[in-house]
């Protein structure tokens, strides 16, 4: 992590006159329906920090939801993108192949968990990534059926929205849905009964998949190793291995959604490496291609290949600039060891949570790993959750120029996801203004 030369700084309030005045243009002419957590118009944006119209600097814990690990102008990935920009912008490799998109295919079979042999396909975001998925996953085994669990997020496209969990607000009157989804309890330690395994909460989720679906039935199990969007639930140890395990006895193909946890964020490649799982499919995006759109599914030769030519695709899907910022991140990944990193911000914030868990009862449970950290707020003594609390943190931390998420089925969790390369005084700085937001909120 290297010393910033600038700092968050505000010269006005949050949101400023000029950021107001573009949040009401942009009411006339962007769909209501499409929000934005902080509406604070961006000028340039770099490690950590954004620069709004306004001419404040604000630090930036959520990487736009997760995708600027390597910064949000990383200079290896503007370059590699002005060098591809320039040369071609598109041919579409379903009509004339380039090498980049290989090369990322390679980088993909080379990272992800397992030595065995892979393949990869790339597609624009990580809905599509998913959706592809559960095509691949179909095709190869023959059979319909998909198995999530509750809390799950995986997008907002038909399917994916069949997929997720949460009515509000990616569902609400969106169906109907696509049929041969099946949702299963997650491993949720802090509400579980106390003491429950990963291995009983896995149990417990698979005894009802014989019983309701049938093993003989289903093509995959699609699980994030740990859970994003429902509140960085991290499930207890041995539940996805027994899951896996148990997907491997019976021909069911195990998918491990890694869009939100993969290319180093929790301070490994993917987070299925922590638990020691392989998946036979990963979904990847979000990280891989530092801030463009870019999404993958990689997998087992056999499994992958088991689609006809032609069978898998899209117009714009490995998009060469978006291969070439790809390649770049990838590299920036390893020559600054990223995971390194990412286990260096947990060094720094798990401590700071946990202090604020023992300061406040509120804090009702600490978790996550590398740079994917949360906090789940409660009633005090109970676990009853507190969204309304939360989301009035979060404001706290919006006025004060830091940029923190929320997430959860009920909404009651304060999500961090800081780019890897956010230097540890910006990181700390923000840290200090979420210790005030809380102090101030609760008190
Ligand atoms: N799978 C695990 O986290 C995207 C969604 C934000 P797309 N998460 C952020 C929002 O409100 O739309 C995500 C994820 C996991 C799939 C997806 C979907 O990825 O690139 O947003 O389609």
């Amino acid at each position: 992590m290297a010393t910033p030369t600038i700092a968050r700084h505000l010269v006005t309030e949050i949101p400023g006159p000029k950021s107001q005045a573009a949040q009401q243009r942009r009411q006339r002419a962007v769909a209501a329906g499409v929000g934005s957590t902080l509406p604070v118009f961006v000028e340039s944006a770099g490690a950590g920090l954004l620069h709004d119209v306004d001419g404040n600097t604000l630090v930036d814990l959520g990487s736009g939801i997760a995708v600027t690990s390597v910064g949000a102008a990383a200079p290896e990935v503007v370059a590699a993108v002005q060098e591809q920009v320039a040369k071609f912008t598109h041919t579409c490799f379903m009509v004339t192949p380039y090498e980049a998109y290989v090369e990322v295919c390679e980088q993909l079979g080379e990272l992800t968990p397992g030595s065995h042999e892979k393949r990869s396909a790339l597609f624009n975001s990580g809905a599509e990534a998913v959706e592809n998925a559960v095509k691949i996953a179909r095709h190869a085994t023959g059979r319909q059926a998909v198995v999530v669990f509750d809390h799950a997020y995986h997008g907002r496209t038909n399917l994916t929205m069949a997929l997720t969990a949460k009515n509000m607000p990616y569902k609400h009157r969106f169906g109907p849905f696509a049929p041969e989804v099946y949702r299963l309890p997650m491993s949720y330690p802090l509400r579980d009964p106390a003491g429950l395994t990963g291995e009983q909460a896995a149990a417990r989720a698979l005894d009802l998949l014989d019983k309701q679906v049938g093993a003989d039935n289903v093509a995959c199990v699609l699980i994030e190793p740990i859970q994003g969007e429902g509140g960085f639930i991290v499930p207890a140890p041995g539940f996805l291995k027994a899951v896996a395990d148990w997907c491997r006895d019976k021909g069911v193909l195990f998918v491990a959604d890694e869009i939100q946890t993969g290319f180093c964020r929790t301070g490994s490649w993917f987070a299925s490496d922590h638990e020691g799982v392989v998946p036979d499919l990963v979904t990847t995006a979000k990280g891989i291609a530092g801030g463009l759109p870019l999404a993958a599914v990689t997998g087992r030769a056999e499994i992958m290949d088991a689609v006809h030519g032609g069978g898998l695709g899209g117009t714009y899907g490995g998009n060469p600039v978006a291969c070439a910022a790809a390649l770049a991140s990838i590299r920036i990944m390893r020559e600054q060891n990223l995971n390194a990193a990412a286990k260096a911000i947990e060094d720094i914030t798990l401590p700071r949570l946990r202090e604020l868990a023992a300061g406040f009862p509120a804090v009702g449970d600490v978790r996550g790993r590398g740079a994917m950290l949360a906090v789940e707020l409660v009633k005090p003594g109970t676990l009853e959750p507190d969204p309304e609390l939360t989301g009035r943190i979060a404001k706290a931390c919006h006025a004060r120029g830091v940029v923190v998420l929320t997430a959860g089925t009920h909404g009651n969790v304060l999500r961090l996801l800081p780019p890897l390369v956010i230097p540890a005084d910006v990181l700390n700085d923000g840290l200090d203004v979420l210790a005030e937001a809380i102090q101030i909120t609760i008190r």
